[in-house]
């Protein structure tokens, strides 16, 4: 057991480590590569001051070279993404189930480094795609690195990592024009989704606001596959990881996505790194599902089948430890870019089950990385190097950095003392589980893994309307953007198997008909060999009516930490309005920002200069929380001269967001669209800054939802 001293200087082991990376240059003198000190980086060497450039001239050579190589291959998949460092700690051990130091010894705090990404998208896609966001955490543990690699969703598209190339090759731009950038709603995504009818669920939570948070900070994650956790005896049991937010699973709208997109494509990126930056650090517990393996057959779908989740309902979530992210990276190549998360990065007492998806991505991962980052020597950036000392028999290659010692680079030895020695299990050596296997070698998937339509059926069932308008409204637009009519007709037809209602509206926006059957085979994921009729997605089972938990209805609310206000003022705002409101916002952690016609400063009702955040030419709504105006005539003048306070707080409305106003700045509501408000329970006038709290604190107000359809911004 590590007492604690010993863990507060575990946590900080890593940020040591990295430090004797790190390269300050702080009153330092510019030198080459070969620490010469370089009196001109301006002038190439010529022939004379108008004369042709000389091929001498090393310095010339030297930073267009470095220039010329600073890119490296994107991540094939998940290739945009933002990381922070931080740490996770363990509440209660579970040793009766993991024998793993990070789940037994609470006194530890283990160093992290988690990385959120979009799927589909290059490098510098926008944030706000649609998409599953990645949710990848390195744990630099006492016993060398365990990777989690986990997605916000808690299913995946496909069961088979053989299938994982036709899946991202259908939803990445397609390859003759290289059009659409980061978005699903194309003709080759449905084509394939449409005939994998096993995609079905995952693509429903795709289509859900879980593919469009508000912030990383607000997503769950989930480690998807069953894991193993294996005791001190030996025993296994099967094992699901979750994360749960401390701020609760919150979304953005459709709408805004798209507008976020065009305004701020940083969004997410901006967000993580200002909360960490202000010491508002992001926060997750962890949480697992255990189950004996005595129950491995016990439920109505395949614990082996990554498409589908164990409802809580079912199994709770036992909460075991907490993440927490306090430090923002120094430099976004070195760690974010250079990381390298492996799913076959594993500590004694966790161990992989047989799930085909996990299986294949054992291979992949490493290989990935060996194209991505140029040598197989990529676990000694210091990004992804262990904690603990790596000594083994492995030598030399592409950027070798460590200088190994002695004779010998072989097992067994004597002139080397028989070193590096192996340990036991008792002694910290990673064992795997002795499972017990009597089976036929065959290429197929097992007929347990055949039921398509149950769980996301469940998934719609427990949505609240709000959440089922907006997957609605989803698969209309992406249906809406795909040109082939069957494609479309075999898409109405898939989610005709979910929900009748839901199909039925689709189908309306599409001006289609729901098809009644489809020409089998439907479900073509399977080999030619197969026998068809056998793999046919199998019929809807309703094992359980709803699953609440599944539903961001019953998420966590209350918190305004972190949210973003717009104060709308101009000159001769009125101090005392404004100075109650921000001191009790700011009392909570919001950020409160003042949006005025201009930039540079605003002077309120007391004469006092404020800085500007931003003029409302330079930002737009849908980059708030919420809005506040405070009274203050000249001031609300001024707002009603600019058109675009207009449209920012139309915006806000039609975005379900609570907005206040005080005094004479309800006349500026007047000239809005909206309507009769005054039983809006998120349109507050004169009101306590107590009662706005609360409305942000409960995300949006959804019940607005069908009026401010109508708001025509
Ligand atoms: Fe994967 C990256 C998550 C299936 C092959 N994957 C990658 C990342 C995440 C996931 C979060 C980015 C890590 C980072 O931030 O650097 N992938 C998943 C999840 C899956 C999954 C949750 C299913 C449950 N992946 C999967 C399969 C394969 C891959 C089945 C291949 C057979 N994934 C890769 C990859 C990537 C990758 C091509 C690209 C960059 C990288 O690995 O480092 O190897």
């Amino acid at each position: 057991m590590t007492n604690k001293k010993t863990s507060e200087k575990n946590s900080s082991k890593k940020e040591e480590q990295l430090k004797t990376f790190e390269k300050d240059s702080t009153k330092q003198p510019l030198t080459t590569r070969q620490g010469l000190k370089v009196n001109d980086t301006n002038n190439s060497l010529k022939a004379g001051p108008r004369g042709g450039t000389l091929l001498e001239d090393f310095l010339l050579r030297e930073k267009i070279h470095n220039f010329d190589h600073e890119r490296i291959p994107e991540r094939i998949v998940h290739a945009r993404g933002s990381a922070a460092h931080g740490y996770f700690e363990l509440f209660e051990s579970i040793e009766e189930y993991s024998k793993a130091g990070i789940f037994t010894d609470t006194s530890r705090k283990t160093p992290v480094f988690a990385r959120f990404s979009t799927v589909a998208g290059s490098k510098g896609s926008t944030d706000l795609a649609r998409d599953v966001r990645g949710f990848a955490v390195k744990f630099y543990t006492e016993e060398g690195n365990w990777d989690l690699v986990g997605n916000n969703m808690p299913v995946f598209f496909i069961q088979d990592a053989m299938k994982f190339p036709d899946l991202i090759h259908s939803v990445k731009p397609e390859p003759n024009n290289e059009i659409p950038q980061a978005a699903s709603a194309h003709d080759t995504f449905y084509d394939f989704v449409s005939l994998t009818t096993e995609t079905l669920h995952n693509h429903i939570w795709a289509m859900s606001d879980r593919g469009i948070p508000r912030s990383l900070r607000m997503m769950e994650g989930f480690g998807i596959h069953t894991f193993r956790l294996i005791n001190k005896e030996g025993k296994s049991h099967f094992v699901k990881f979750h994360w749960k937010p401390k701020l609760g699973v919150h979304s953005v709208t459709w709408d805004e996505a798209v507008k976020i997109s065009g305004a701020d494509s940083d969004f997410h990126r901006r967000d993580l790194w200002e909360a960490i930056d202000s010491g508002q650090f992001p926060e997750w517990e962890l949480g697992v599902q255990i189950i004996p393996e005595e129950d491995e057959h016990k439920y109505d779908f395949d614990l082996l089948d990554a498409t589908k989740l164990v409802p809580e309902e079912m199994v709770p979530v036992k909460i075991i430890g907490r993440m927490v992210l306090n430090r923002n990276p120094e430099n976004f190549f070195a760690e974010t870019e250079q990381v390298a998360f492996l799913p076959d990065n594993l500590v004694p007492g966790i161990d992989f089950s047989n799930d085909p998806l996990l299986q294949g991505r054992l291979f992949s991962y490493k290989d990935t990385q060996l194209s991505r980052l140029g040598s197989h020597n990529f676990h000694q950036i210091p990004i992804n190097r262990p904690l603990v000392e790596v000594h083994n028999n492995q030598r030399d290659g592409h950027m070798q950095m460590d200088i190994p010692k002695g004779r010998t680079a072989y097992f067994p030895n004597t002139l080397g003392g028989g070193c590096p020695y192996l340990s036991s299990g008792d002694d910290g050596g990673f064992e795997p589980y002795q499972e017990r296997i009597d089976a036929k070698k065959i290429r197929t998937r097992s007929p347990s893994f055949n039921d398509h339509f149950s769980q996301p059926a469940l998934f719609y069932r427990s949505l609240a309307h709000w959440e089922k308008q907006h997957v609605i409204d989803a698969y209309s637009f992406e249906l809406g953007k795909v040109y082939h009519e069957h494609i479309k007709e075999r898409m109405l037809w898939l989610i005709s198997q979910i929900d009748g209602s839901l199909s039925e509206k689709v189908a309306e926006n599409l001006g289609m008909e729901v098809p009644k059957d489809i020409e089998k085979p439907i479900n073509q994921a399977v080999g030619a060999d197969a026998n068809v009729e056998e793999h046919q997605p199998g019929e809807k089972k309703i094992y359980l009516e709803s699953s609440p938990k599944l539903s961001q209805d019953n998420t966590v609310f209350g918190s305004i930490a972190t949210r973003q206000i717009a104060c709308l003022v101009g000159d001769g705002f009125d101090m005392d309005d404004f100075g109650k409101m921000k001191k009790a916002l700011e009392s909570e952690n919001a950020v409160v920002k003042l949006v005025a016609p201009h930039g540079g400063m605003v002077m309120c009702s007391k004469d006092m200069k404020h800085k500007v955040d931003a003029s409302i030419m330079t930002t737009e709504s849908v980059l708030f929380d919420a809005i506040y105006i405070p009274g203050g005539e000249k001031s609300i003048d001024a707002l009603l001269k600019k058109s675009k306070f207009i449209k920012f707080v139309n915006e806000a409305f039609k975005h379900c967001k609570a907005i206040a106003v005080d005094n004479d700045a309800e006349r500026f509501l007047e000239q809005c669209s909206l309507g009769n408000y005054s039983d809006d329970k998120a349109v507050l006038v004169n009101n306590e800054p107590k009662k706005f709290i609360e409305a942000i604190g409960k995300h949006r107000n959804w019940d607005r939802m069908e009026k401010a359809s109508e708001i025509p911004v």
